[in-house]
């Protein structure tokens, strides 16, 4: 029986052929099956994984072909029959007769995607053999061995499939069938069962991810998402997205945040929040400090970002605990751009604006004018009112005048350049109508 592993392990090697092992070579090495049936199909159908893997567990394998094969090998062809139907059955060669030696079956079993497939033997009656060398069964799935059995009886070095369920993890599932040289018994074989059964892909998570960002919904053969209201599907069909790109700010201050803040925000979105106010007034943005936004311990925010941009100036990208620090722009106009990838729970982001006008440079008071009101600094919108010194009037552009008034401009500068004022001279005959205009002028 030795043979049969010499035979095995000289595949597993990547041996050709098989005479140069064993080293008797007689007319009997042909194969006795249809000429199309001859060693090399036999290497190029059994993979070496699946060869090996049962193999693995013999003890000092090299060892073992030493003792002198006495019966010749015969390859032995595989057989493989592909299974397609949602349901069926399987069973060794002429059951319920005894399985012949030299058997090699595979049955591919393959349904479609979304089932998973389910394998009982109803019957189970092979030679048995220290860790199934011989005659075994051997149920596989993905390139992975699920379960290898052998013999009448569960023994410490064989495994019977009794009334065990294999479950395979996806859509398909191999079984491989092999009997060796010799049948000195008589073995029935084996009789199995196969049906394919829907995964609850809603109940099964994987990745730690939830299968569909809001709800799931398990159906025969599939499973299909679908989100909360106000929520979108994402064409991924698994997240749900949002519309948030619409509206402008146009109020002097206020508050904008990611959506649903501070609950985690929506996923597989890009927002862009734009915010617009007066021409002269420039942008400042403060983060609320309960800042969340998923992020990468090495790599600098591949996932979600929140990212500023204001003007020619683009500040950002943002992300982690940690909220930003304050931005002064120097723009009336900031839109801030927010992305999130279809993954991860994060409590967002929010923040305040306000605006401030644009500084004027500081004026300096002319001798013997007046100014109000006096601040350290003036920016758009203030205004400031010349006026001159009992006994002094103004001059502006060559005219006269009581008081006059700047006005600090959006773009930072003052609207004209300060008056001056003068000592009033003897015209006497103005007089008492320019007292009047002077000391009493309410405007
Ligand atoms: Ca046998
Ligand atoms: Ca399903
Ligand atoms: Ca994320």
């Amino acid at each position: 029986m030795s043979v049969s592993l010499v035979l095995l392990l000289s595949m597993a090697v990547g041996m050709v052929t098989v005479s140069p092992v064993v080293g008797v070579a007689t007319p009997t090495a042909t194969p006795l099956a249809t000429p199309v049936a001859t060693v090399s199909p036999m290497v190029g159908v059994v993979t070496p994984v699946a060869t090996v893997s049962p193999m693995v567990g013999v003890p000092t394998p090299v060892a073992t072909p030493v003792a002198t094969p006495v019966e010749t090998p015969v390859a032995t062809h595989v057989a493989t029959q592909l299974l397609s139907a949602m349901y069926g059955s399987l069973s060794s060669p002429n059951f319920p007769e005894p399985y012949p030696r030299h058997s090699a079956l595979r049955w591919n079993i393959s349904v479609a995607p979304g089932y998973r497939l389910r394998l009982y033997f109803s019957h189970f009656h092979l030679e048995p053999s220290y860790l199934c060398q011989y005659d075994y069964v051997q149920v596989e799935a993905d390139g992975e061995v699920l379960a290898l059995f052998c013999g009448l009886d569960q023994t410490d070095t064989e495994d019977v499939p009794s009334l065990k369920i294999i479950s395979s993890p996806r859509n398909s599932l191999s079984v491989f069938f092999c009997s060796d040289f010799s049948d000195e018994e008589r073995y029935t074989g084996f009789l199995a069962h196969y049906s394919a059964e829907d995964v609850d892909e809603c109940s099964e998570r994987s990745d730690e991810e939830l299968v569909c960002d809001h709800f799931c919904h398990n159906f025969i053969g599939g499973y299909y998402c679908s989100c909360r209201y106000g929520y979108l599907l994402h064409s991924d069909n698994r997240t749900c997205t949002v519309e948030c790109s619409d509206g402008v700010f146009r109020e002097r201050s206020g508050v904008l945040s990611s959506v649903d803040f501070p609950s985690p925000y929506p996923k597989s979105s890009d927002c862009s929040y734009r915010i617009e106010v007066a021409p002269g007034f420039r942008l400042r943005l403060q983060f609320d400090p309960r800042f969340d936004v998923e992020d990468h311990p090495e790599v600098l925010c591949p996932y979600d970002h929140v990212k500023v941009l204001a003007g020619s100036s683009e500040f950002g990208p943002f992300c982690g605990d940690r909220a930003p620090p304050e931005i002064q722009t120097d723009s009336n106009v900031v839109t801030v751009f927010f992305h999130s990838d279809n993954s991860g729970e994060n409590a967002g982001w929010s923040l305040q604006y306000t605006s401030i006008g644009s500084k004027c440079p500081a004026l300096e008071t002319p001798p013997n004018a007046m100014l109000n009101p006096v601040q350290s600094e003036y920016s758009f919108k203030d205004h400031v009112l010349f006026t001159c010194s009992p006994g002094y009037r103004l001059l502006k552009d060559g005219e006269t005048l009581d008081h006059y008034q700047l006005d600090c401009q959006s773009d930072g500068s003052w609207s004209s350049s300060p008056p001056l004022c003068y000592k009033t001279d003897s015209g006497r005959k103005r007089r008492a109508l320019s007292t009047i205009l002077t000391n009493h002028s309410p405007d």
